[in-house]
């Protein structure tokens, strides 16, 4: 039986309680089999909970990590489509793409299956009629969009329209990605059915919804009052659903794509994706161990702790909990610790501009380097807010961290003992005053990694660890064993073994946060047996014991490959803006014309024709140009905001039209005497009108 203290909040001061478990059950949350994966996965969900699995199977704890990939959902049905293949085609691909590289990234899966295995569709479908068996579901009609043309009703990514907020053309109808809006099909402006292209039609239809209102009153002292050691910003998310009052959610769908609802009169029924996938952690183990598995999910000491982002939250906290007591034999998670976002080089990862890093193209770029983007993301996990990966700050951390602390200290401690003693683990003598007091801080490391990998904070734990490479590099530059070596072997002896020392506690400290780096080092020491308990020990190595030849833990990282890969997002970025600009052309439609007005106000405006006589940018104002024109009568200035379409030496000698009856203004300190006239096209882009021959400067346009 494992214990642990755990930190909970109370009327604001913390008390620790003793809980005793025998097991965990650790999941993560399925992605969908609909693309390949990104760093954004890894350092969201994958590495933290890879590393608190690994943390417990080497304090030897009994633990269960349940993985797969969620393969239902209207968003995998889209894309098949598009590709003109059946939904089938789409998960089989990205399922085994997806699988792939979590298992080349050393995500420690003890089973990574999928929600349209045999075992899941009969333990979802068994689900859902224990619920309603147990009248656990309410029905209710409702209207909902039709295709007449293809005879299918539409779920919201379906149909698309003009948005009623911002009036971009192909808004969804759950939301607008242009505007950001959450939105309803009933509101969009002209809705479409992207399937036929047809107006789609309301229709009656019915279906099952589990009424969270009768969950909400337990949900509420269970999180709130029982659950204050949870993440803020788990807590704080739980907190605004549980005010707002929970509703009715749906639970069915109409859709020819996931498991059927397994009850009569629900003919082209399916079970809602956020239904099943959660039931998939539950699958998933039943299929690892058929006879075995209700005690991971069942037993009272079991512990239950999901990995997810934030935008998991709702459905892991509240839905999926208000689904296991309704079935009434489940534990409920014990700790659900969500991560926020990252971000790539300042800007939200997106499958579909492109944004982000493919793990399967990183292992390409970046062979047999898992472990500095594990250390990496770990060292920016976005656990509090959300974070920025940047291929300067991966760089700079495997080239300082890595490689200039964690690798040189292991480097120089085995170098110098195949330079001294043949690469034997020497006696340890004597120690000093100042060894002792090295071996002390190295000692209260283990503590503290401890502490926070027992609360998630998986950032500072492996920050704690590196402190464990800071302190030996430190240990070695003081002492200074290579002057010695003239002197004193004994001494040399000493500082060896407790640099050996420090060594083999290293590839213990860091085997949760870099596994491949761990096995790579304890092959260099021949250190077989190990575990949790080990750190902090001083008799790892028994002298006599041989080490081999150091070979590198971490290589240096060049600027070149991180250069390419910054070049490669700027030629996204640039792609993207293209595309942006392209759409807006296509969906331009010419302001209305507004209302009339008399001849007389139009011959108030004095607009005429002058020529270029010089043009520069207006300093400190980057949009701004400043133009010197021959009005024909003399020379005027005028500032105009075109600097963003044009190189001022372009347009000297070219005639404008100018307004040139302007009251003088100041713009950026320079004084503008009107207004040189531009087309401003769908995209933004402004072009400077001139007569289409050449005229006298200083004559009247009309
Ligand atoms: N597939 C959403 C996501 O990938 C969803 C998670 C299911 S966990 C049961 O973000
Ligand atoms: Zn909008």
């Amino acid at each position: 039986m494992s214990s642990m203290k755990r930190l909970r909040k109370k009327n604001n001061f913390q008390f620790s309680i003793d809980m005793t478990y025998k097991r965990t059950t650790v999941t993560s949350a399925l992605p969908y089999a609909n693309g390949p994966v990104h760093i954004g996965h890894l350092a969201g969900v994958y590495v933290p909970a890879d590393i608190y699995v690994r943390y417990l199977r080497l304090k030897g704890e009994d633990v269960l990590f349940i993985g797969g990939s969620d393969e239902h959902g209207v968003p995998i049905t889209i894309k098949a489509r598009r590709e003109g293949v059946t939904p089938q085609d789409i998960v089989d691909r990205y399922h085994n793409l997806i699988k792939k590289s979590f298992e080349e990234f050393g995500i420690s899966f003890d089973i990574y299956s999928r929600t349209t295995s045999a075992t899941h569709r009969q333990v979802a479908s068994d689900f859902f009629k224990t619920l309603y068996d147990k009248d656990e579901f309410i029905t209710k009609e409702s209207e909902q969009y039709y295709d007449e043309e293809a005879g299918v009703f539409l779920a919201d990514r379906y149909i698309t329209g003009e948005c009623p907020r911002c009036h971009e053309q192909g808004a969804y109808g759950d939301q607008c990605e242009k505007c950001g809006s959450t939105l309803s099909p009933d509101e969009l402006i002209n809705p479409k059915s992207t399937i036929s292209g047809s107006v789609p039609v309301k229709r009656m239809t019915k279906h099952w919804y589990l009424p969270l209102d009768r969950h909400e009153e337990w949900l509420r002292k269970w999180i709130l009052e029982d659950h204050k050691e949870w993440r803020p910003n788990v807590y704080g998310q739980c907190k605004s659903w549980l005010d707002m009052h929970l509703q009715p959610r749906a639970v069915s769908r109409d859709l020819d794509w996931g498991i059927p609802l397994p009850i009569d009169n629900a003919k082209g029924k399916v079970l809602y994706v956020w239904f099943d996938a959660p039931i998939g952690y539950i699958s998933n183990t039943k299929e690892l161990l058929p006879n075995d598995w209700e005690k991971w999910w069942k037993s009272p000491d079991t512990r239950l702790i999901h990995f997810i982002g934030k935008d998991n939250i709702v459905f892991h906290c509240i839905v999926f909990p208000a689904m296991l007591k309704a079935e009434g034999s489940f534990i409920l998670p014990d700790n659900v610790p969500a991560n926020e976002f990252l971000n790539l080089e300042g800007d939200k990862i997106s499958t579909s501009r492109n944004w982000a890093v493919w793990l399967h193209e990183y292992l390409a770029d970046f062979p047999g380097k898992q472990d500095v983007l594990r250390y990496v993301l770990t060292a920016n996990a976005p656990e509090t807010k959300d974070n920025d990966f940047t291929w300067r700050d991966f760089q700079a951390r495997n080239n300082n961290e890595l490689v200039a602390i964690y690798g040189n200290f292991v480097n120089r401690t085995l170098v110098l003992t195949h330079k001294y003693f043949e690469g034997k683990v020497p006696e340890r003598g004597e120690l000093t005053e100042y060894d002792n007091a090295t071996l002390k801080e190295f000692v209260d490391v283990k503590a503290e990694v401890e502490k926070l990998l027992d609360n998630f904070k998986f950032r500072d734990a492996q920050k704690e660890a590196m402190n464990l490479a800071r302190i030996g590099n430190k240990y070695l530059a003081d002492t200074e064993p290579w002057k010695l070596a003239k002197t004193d072997m004994g001494r040399v002896a000493t500082i060896l073994n407790i640099s050996l020392q420090i060594t083999a506690n290293l590839a213990i400290a860091f085997e949760p946060f870099l596994p491949f780096s761990s096995k790579k080092l304890r092959d260099m020491l021949n250190l077989t047996s190990w575990s949790w308990s080990n750190l902090g020990s001083l008799d790892m190595l028994p002298a006599g014991a041989v080490v081999n030849k150091p070979e590198l833990l971490f290589e240096k990282i060049d600027d070149a490959p991180i250069e390419a890969q910054i070049k490669r997002l700027d030629e996204i970025k640039k792609q993207n803006e293209e595309a942006k600009r392209l759409l807006e052309l296509q969906n331009f439609k010419p302001a209305p014309v507004q209302e009339n007005i008399p001849f007389d106000q139009f011959e108030q405006l004095d607009v005429r024709v002058g020529t270029v006589l010089e043009c520069s940018r207006v300093p400190k104002a980057d949009k701004l140009l400043q133009f010197k024109i021959d009005d024909g009568m003399g020379c005027r200035t005028i500032v105009s905001g075109i600097a963003a379409w044009y190189n001022p030496e372009d347009l000297v000698g070219k005639q404008v039209c100018f307004v040139a009856n302007f009251a003088p203004r100041k713009l950026k300190g320079v004084e503008s005497q009107g207004m040189i006239l531009s087309a401003q096209d769908a995209d933004g882009r402004l072009v400077v009108v001139s007569p289409s021959a050449s005229v006298r400067n200083g004559v009247k346009v009309c």
